[in-house]
């Protein structure tokens, strides 16, 4: 009889408890701030480093409850993403867009129903611009007019300045801003230079992939290059396995001069290496920014439109092993 009362006891206090911590759980998801985030892939070291970034700036004990979408690289996935949190209603939403345009309407429908809404990374290209709050990213044209500048002194103190150079160009995916802005910075560099040319232009879509199968296959018909312009880190890797494959050397030491953007740890490594001859760097790290206006948000002050990240570039010169094993990404 003993043994019943105290295990009834027990289950007693088994559902106090639970149905304390299940009446805290609720006060506390009431106070937490729900934000929708549609990331737009995983194609990239670098995506990676911006999803970790936002998933632990946003986290419960920080106050907030994360809904995080994947939309593998596709546009049509992100609007998805979108109506459903707004259908779950919930408090803001912030969006990583894969391409510029076609956002419009899904925006006005976040508005209609009173959720604001956070741009990161990319821009979007809207009628109007009150369709979002604010934008935390990248001068994507800085970035690469960075590059087109050190290529032109990195030629001239080669020796090289008038030289005739062939660039091979390995393009991010068509229609972002990264690539609109890296590409566009190129073309104008070329354009203002009359031994520079572009040898082909190559879509690589930001993956090691298919940067690795669109330089091997161009490679198969022609090596005649001095320079590839590579819109990020990963599709540099898949140049590089592709040119080791088609003997030529490349870096400090080799033929072609690589350019890459991003400066993700792996590439910076091979930075130091002498493999890579520059890496621009784009910062990742949105987290503790998007916290802060979402915070700033919520305590009535206004918050700017245009919050940009700080971003550097790096050579063989201006790097240290300590530095690339301190690094966040
Ligand atoms: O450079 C690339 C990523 O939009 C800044 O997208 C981003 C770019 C980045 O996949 O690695």
């Amino acid at each position: 009889m003993k043994r019943i009362i105290s295990l009834a006891l027990c289950f007693l206090i088994l559902l106090f408890a639970v149905g304390c911590s299940a009446a805290e759980d609720e006060k506390s998801d009431d106070n937490l701030i729900v934000v929708g985030f549609s990331q737009l892939g995983s194609e990239s070291d670098w995506r990676a480093a911006n999803t970790q970034s936002i998933s632990l700036a946003l986290s419960e004990e920080n106050g907030y409850k994360l809904l995080f979408d994947n939309a593998k690289q596709n546009q049509e996935n992100q609007l998805m993403a979108i109506r459903n949190f707004i259908l779950q209603g919930v408090d803001i939403i912030v969006l990583a867009p894969a391409a510029e345009t076609g956002w419009d309407n899904v925006l006005l429908e976040a508005k209609a129903a009173g959720i604001p809404v956070i741009i990161v990374d990319r821009e979007v290209s809207v009628e109007d611009e009150n369709l979002y709050m604010g934008r935390i990213g990248s001068d994507f044209l800085k970035e690469g007019e960075i590059a087109v500048s050190w290529l032109g002194n990195k030629l001239v103190s080669l020796g090289r300045g008038t030289e005739q150079i062939n660039i091979l160009h390995v393009k991010g995916t068509d229609g972002s801003t990264a690539q609109i802005m890296r590409t566009r910075a190129l073309e104008e560099g070329v354009a203002g230079r009359s031994n520079w040319t572009i040898a082909a232009q190559l879509s690589g879509e930001f993956t090691e992939a298919k940067g690795y199968e669109v330089v091997r296959d161009y490679l198969k018909t022609n090596t005649d290059i001095d320079v590839i312009y590579s819109e990020n880190d990963n599709m540099t890797f898949g140049a590089m396995r592709a040119l080791d494959e088609a003997g030529l050397t490349y870096g400090e030491n080799g033929e072609i001069i690589i350019i890459s953007f991003d400066a993700v740890r792996e590439a910076l490594g091979y930075c130091l290496e002498g493999k890579i001859n520059l890496c621009v760097e784009c910062n990742p790290l949105h987290g503790a920014l998007l916290d802060q206006l979402i915070k700033q948000y919520y305590a009535g002050e206004s918050i700017p439109k245009y919050t940009y990240v700080e971003e550097a570039y790096f050579t063989r010169d201006n790097l240290s092993l300590e530095f690339i094993e301190n690094r966040l990404y």
